[in-house]
């Protein structure tokens, strides 16, 4: 897969040495946005972007380069650890659950072989330039798997150490490279005699809920349901949810998706207990996520026509998690519970672009 670069800056690495990096992959997807928005408008300037389309404009010019590679092709991929001293990963790129699931074989390619490419890289650079690079990874509620909904509304709120057996092929992916990063941080090569106390790279997750945006509508996953749900509303047009309105799970907004992802890039390695981390904000059903929706937007036609075959992926999914241990080991809090979401967050943004 060609590596076609767009590198906004005149000096180039190549020739003024190897600029530092913090290297993002599947930047131009949705949670891609929102933190290229978040690390540039703190101040960083070494955002390298990758991912299998140009970067729309306006990321583009948040990063110093971006570059079009396939994960997959750990070839395509390697130049850019020979090009920048990489010292942060955040690595997105990924196939949701509902796409996983037509394309099983797919997913673990992209999934589970994307994520080996880039911890081998990042393992093999770091040692060579003796630099442990932090690598964060977007796990998610679909490792969990709950075998019927009676245990599933018994269950409460999911520790990590709970249930964690993933009924579709994304749960399972996420739920290896999750063992996978803990490997490559704490036994990496288990019988050599150089190994230290700590493994070649510093691998952090977080198990993430629903996530909802006021600017993108996902594609591929089995919770878009919401963000599918209001942002026809906002259109004007008619939705029927493919989910029943009693389905509940855990979603928080995207600004509290970033944020947690930076919080736990920010965390002393010391005071982390697990690599990886349940964080969420609100769970109510779709029928109530339609009430509110049909507030704000009066006469909004919002139907329910449940497809069983995805409503059993989300019947395997917990009703709530627990994130106490991200609480307690690193300070992570929402901004936003249901109410602010949608007063302080979604209602206003929507509103705004529409009057733009
Ligand atoms: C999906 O629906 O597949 C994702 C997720 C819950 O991880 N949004």
């Amino acid at each position: 897969m060609p590596d076609t670069e767009t590198n906004q800056f005149t000096d180039d690495p190549a020739t003024t040495g190897r600029c530092t990096a913090t290297l993002i992959t599947g930047a131009g997807g949705e949670i891609g946005h929102g933190l290229i928005e978040a690390l540039s408008d703190a101040g960083r300037t070494d955002l390298v972007a990758l991912d299998l389309r140009e970067l729309d404009a306006g990321l583009c010019r948040r990063c110093c380069a971006s570059h079009v590679v396939d994960v997959r092709d750990e070839a395509g991929v390697e130049p850019i650890f020979e090009r920048y001293e990489v010292t942060e990963i955040y690595h997105l790129a990924a196939l949701l659950s509902t796409t996983a699931e037509k394309d099983p074989e797919l997913a673990h390619a992209v999934n589970v072989g994307g994520t080996m490419n880039i911890l081998t890289l990042a393992a093999r650079y770091g040692l060579q330039h003796n630099r442990r690079i932090r690598v964060l990874f977007p796990s998610t509620i679909a490792v969990y798997g709950l075998p019927d909904v009676e245990t599933r509304d018994r269950a409460g709120a999911i520790r990590e150490d709970q249930y964690a057996e993933p009924a579709t092929m994304y749960g399972c992916n996420k739920r290896y490279c999750e063992d996978v990063g803990r490997y490559y941080s704490e036994h990496y090569r288990r019988l050599s005699s150089a190994r230290g106390d700590l493994g070649p790279i510093d691998f952090r997750a977080l198990r993430y809920p629903g996530i909802i945006s006021a600017h993108t509508t996902p594609s591929g996953g089995t919770s878009d349901y919401f963000p599918e749900m209001l942002h026809a509303a906002a259109r004007g047009e008619p939705y029927a949810s493919f989910v029943a309105e009693d389905v509940r799970i855990p979603f928080m907004t995207m600004p509290d998706a970033v944020a947690a992802m930076l919080g736990l890039a920010a965390a002393d390695e010391a005071r982390l207990t697990r690599r990886v981390y349940n964080v969420t904000s609100f769970n109510p059903t779709a029928g109530e996520y339609a009430g509110r929706i049909r507030d704000a937007f009066p006469g909004a036609d919002l139907t329910f026509a449940p497809d069983a075959a995805r409503a059993s992926i989300i019947d395997t999914w917990p009703a709530d998690i627990d994130d106490l241990s991200a609480r307690r080991d690193w300070g992570w809090a929402p901004q936003h519970d249901l109410d602010a979401a949608f007063d302080d967050y979604l209602i206003p943004a929507i509103r705004a672009r529409a009057g733009a």
